[in-house]
């Protein structure tokens, strides 16, 4: 069980994160890195050294961004996909050797998404939930009507490290691009990445579009089981692999997310449980963990990961604002401590039944 941190600046202090039960990583990636440069290694050494100093590993990065323009196939796109690569050996070389902490030596898991310029998209950072907690929320109406050139559109999900004049280019450039050619981009990109990740011992987790269909015009392609079967065929090395969202793909409740954690068996790298209720076609806002809390069966997923013999790294997903907690949106202690105890007591006892 692993619990996302943002470095330094993260309110959540690891020490905190030490006394979640169970939780034994720390999931982190160098955040004032911008995408398309090469991650240092002293950068990472010292993130390395800070969480082990709190007890705690380091052996899940979430995410090396990808290159817009490996993503439009631009110009520069050879440059960014080596020095991603020259990132992944970084992160082979430093955070490869065996944990001193807990003497684990699990394969490497390096996250990234294939989203057009933005990540994670909600319309609402504090819903009020009928207990009075607050969550992320994505109303289809509402999003229709925000223009991502204005200034209000401030989600955390993404870097804002874009001029208006940027933004508006890579929109049209996005505009004027077929999902399809974003999904060559994808493959060309993964083709060459998936054997040096193999070679490093390093597995990739593509996390899957959030939420999982096109927004502000702009094509969205991992929305579902079908393009990855796709793409799982189209690069058969098991460096290849996914992080199963549960929030994500959930949203659009034509996702299996049972059969999917069946399915793609072998290729799954990195899960993470969050549940959601969906309001309404196209809407949904972000619920406690629990299965009684949203529209997602949570203890079903975790039957599907254990009795396919998941061995991967977890992680409890966005929580709730909740006993007056302020912090980054959906990356607050609390609640995400709640969701890691209940997902626990989930995979105990589905990993007893199987025993049995
Ligand atoms: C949201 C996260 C995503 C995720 C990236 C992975 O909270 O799940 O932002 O980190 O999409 O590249």
């Amino acid at each position: 069980m692993t619990f996302r941190w943002f470095g330094t600046g993260d309110p959540v202090p690891l020490g905190y994160i030490r006394q979640i039960p169970g939780v034994s990583g720390v999931v982190s990636a160098l955040h004032d890195i911008s995408p398309g440069a090469v991650w240092p290694e002293d950068k990472l050494t010292i993130l390395r050294g800070r969480v082990e100093a709190a007890g705690l590993e380091f052996r899940v990065v979430e995410s090396i961004p990808v290159a817009e323009d490996i993503k439009l196939g631009g110009p520069r796109r050879d440059e960014m996909i080596e020095n991603w690569v020259r990132s992944l050996r970084a992160v082979a070389r430093i955070l490869g050797p065996r944990s001193e902490v807990t003497g684990s030596d699990a394969p490497i898991v390096v996250t990234y998404n294939f989203m057009p310029v933005f990540d994670w998209t909600r319309s609402d950072l504090v819903r009020v939930l009928p207990d009075g907690s607050t969550a992320l929320a994505y109303d289809a109406e509402t999003v229709a009507r925000m223009d991502p050139l204005d200034g209000d559109l401030e989600l955390p999900g993404w870097l804002a490290s874009y001029s208006r004049q940027q933004l508006e280019e890579l929109l049209e450039a996005y505009r004027q691009t077929p999902a399809e050619t974003v999904y060559d981009n994808l493959v060309s990109f993964v083709r060459y990445v998936a054997p040096e990740a193999e070679h490093l011992g390093i597995r990739l987790a593509l996390h899957p579009d959030d939420p999982p269909w096109p927004v502000f015009g702009i094509p969205r392609i991992i929305t579902g089981a079908a393009p990855l079967r796709r793409l799982f065929d189209d690069v058969p090395s098991v460096a290849n692999g996914l992080c199963l969202c549960a929030g994500s793909f959930g949203a659009d409740p034509a996702n299996d997310i049972e059969a999917m954690a069946r399915e793609f068996a072998g290729r799954i790298h990195f899960a993470h449980l969050r549940n959601i209720t969906v309001t309404k076609p196209g809407s949904f806002m972000e619920t406690a963990h629990p299965s009684g809390a949203g529209s997602l069966d949570m203890a079903a997923i975790v039957d599907a990961l254990v009795e396919t013999g998941y061995q991967g790294p977890v992680r409890p997903d966005h929580g709730r604002m909740i006993w007056d907690e302020a912090g980054k949106p959906g990356y607050g202690l609390y609640d995400r401590a709640l969701g890691a105890a209940y997902l626990l007591g989930l995979i105990e006892h589905s990993e007893r039944g199987h025993k049995a």
